[in-house]
């Protein structure tokens, strides 16, 4: 039956107008004095406002029930208690706060909300004073009474059984088996990246070393083999800007990542385009160019499922508000054109959220970039990086989105031996936390984090374990074990 019947206000008997915002409003009222005899669509709507919190942040999922008529869009409004509560990210809606007002607009998958419909969005949020939630909410202007467990003064139950709902709008399920048809759009969700099911889950890859270094360990057959036999889940596509990269050839670089998009896409793999900045460390040394290749391939790239945009690798020796301010002026290039793609904001101090420049992830949480479903980065070495960066990625991780696009089993410096204990101890943590990463690398560079034997990728044959360092093996055992991929 119509859940929430003892909410519903009167249903009219012409079903045929339907109106939202200010008229919504306006029929809620007309409706409650004169039952049967307006010709307006019915309106009405529940809501329920569940919060997490700590102190300085908060995450709020926001449960939305459609009381009334079936509406093809919906805003959502609400007024926070408290003057210092704020939207810092949310997800599944546009939002916008205004002083302590705050608006959440639908978006094209939930816009259509049949009678007794439900959708869920969310925010993640801060607060000073004190995070009491709000308890008014509207739908399309209209006030949601049935959130309250009190149904609408002078109202009485509905005299005839309500129409048949319209059932809620379902993402069908996986066409195929590899990470990308089972999970298709990615989307951030609180501190989680979650699939097109809206569940939370881990992408397990590889990084590619520079493109213009090791182009021919980038082929079929060694995609075929990462894809297959590693059963990789995403492939990094490392675009070095300096050293002999990207600022030398704009158009075969990028041409050369688009190459690359594909070959991934074709195999069901995410691709994470790196825009693999590192010396100078300064991101805005490269905002014209950032934004010239973002345009480019988000353009190019819009219309696919598999592609992350990582805007900077590795900002060093400046500030997190210089990256913040970098991030708000390349997401915006991002979005005009694919305004739906995950992008990944490098952090302070070699993407340390701070700590190798004796910060933390503080700076981030309270000045976080103003821009919706976006990741930070995290990258680490593990023989060089250790308990004080796990235990800050683990603090960061109940606040933040991570994304480790980057970390290497060896040190700091890309070469050594694997340090296996501090290997497992970081990617124990990240599957517990369901952080997503790529590692360094999968070339045949003669340097400890490289996967492959040298001269491996000049004989062409990447398949089986002979092939493979001790950091290739390790990392093949790791990413090969199942995924946890939930399609309900
Ligand atoms: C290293 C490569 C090495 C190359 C050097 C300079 O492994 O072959 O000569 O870059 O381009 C990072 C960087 C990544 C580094 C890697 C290892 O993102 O570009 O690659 N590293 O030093 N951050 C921490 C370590």
């Amino acid at each position: 039956m119509g859940p929430s019947r003892m909410f519903s206000i009167p249903r009219p008997s012409r079903r045929h107008l339907l109106v939202g915002g200010a008229v919504g409003a306006l029929a809620l009222a007309a409706t409650a004095v004169l039952p049967s005899a307006n010709a307006m669509a019915a309106t009405g709507c529940a809501v329920t406002y569940t919060t997490n919190s700590w102190p300085g942040g908060f995450t709020a999922t926001v449960a939305v029930k459609n009381l009334g008529d079936p509406v093809s869009n919906w805003t959502l409004g609400f007024t926070f208690p408290d003057g210092g509560q704020r939207v810092v990210q949310g997800w599944s809606a546009t939002w916008q706060q205004s002083g302590s007002s705050v608006t959440a607009r639908s978006v094209d998958y939930n816009g259509a909300l049949g009678t007794g419909a439900s959708t869920t969005v969310g925010f993640n949020g801060s607060w000073t004073g004190s995070n009491p939630s709000p308890t008014s909410f509207t739908l399309n202007g209209t006030v949601c009474t049935g959130g309250t467990g009190t149904p609408p003064p002078s109202t009485p139950p509905p005299s005839t059984p309500p129409p048949p709902t319209t059932p809620p709008p379902t993402t069908p399920p996986p066409t195929g088996t590899t990470p990308v048809a089972i999970n298709g759009q990615l989307q951030v969700c609180g501190v989680n990246l979650c699939n097109q099911y809206g569940r939370p889950i881990q992408l397990r890859g590889m990084s590619t070393h520079g493109l213009q270094w090791f182009a021919n360990c980038y082929t079929d057959t060694s995609l075929n083999v990462l894809a297959d036999e590693w059963q990789s889940d995403l492939l990094r596509i490392s675009m070095y800007v300096q050293e002999q990269g990207y600022e030398t050839n704009p158009a075969a670089f990028t041409a050369q990542v688009n190459t690359l998009v594909d070959k991934a896409e074709a195999r069901g793999m995410y691709a994470l385009i790196d825009f693999h900045t590192l010396t100078p460390g300064d991101p805005m040394y490269n905002l014209d160019r950032a934004k010239t290749f973002f345009a480019n391939v988000s353009a190019r790239n819009a219309a696919k499922k598999n592609v992350i945009y990582e805007i900077t690798n590795e900002p060093n020796g400046v500030s997190w508000s210089t990256i913040r301010n970098y991030a708000e002026q390349v997401i915006p290039v991002i979005r005009a054109n694919d305004p739906d793609a995950v992008v990944i904001v490098g952090t302070r101090g070699w993407s340390s959220l701070g700590v190798s420049d004796g910060s933390n992830s503080d700076e981030i949480v309270n000045n976080p970039v103003r821009a919706q479903n976006i990741m930070y980065t995290f990258h680490f070495y593990a023989a060089s990086h250790q308990d004080n960066y796990r235990n800050e990625v683990q603090r960061a991780a109940s606040r933040l989105p991570l994304f480790v696009t980057e970390f290497g089993t060896v040190t700091y410096t890309g070469d050594g031996a694997v340090d296996t204990a501090s290997s497992n101890a970081w990617l124990d943590l990240l599957d517990r936390l369901k952080i997503s990463y790529a590692n360094w690398t999968f070339s045949d560079a003669p340097e400890g984090s490289a996967a492959l034997r040298p001269g491996t990728c000049a004989s062409g044959s990447f398949s089986g374990t002979s092939v493979l360092t001790q950091s290739g093996a390790y990392m093949r055992d790791r990413i090969r074990t199942p995924d946890n991929f939930p399609t309900s």
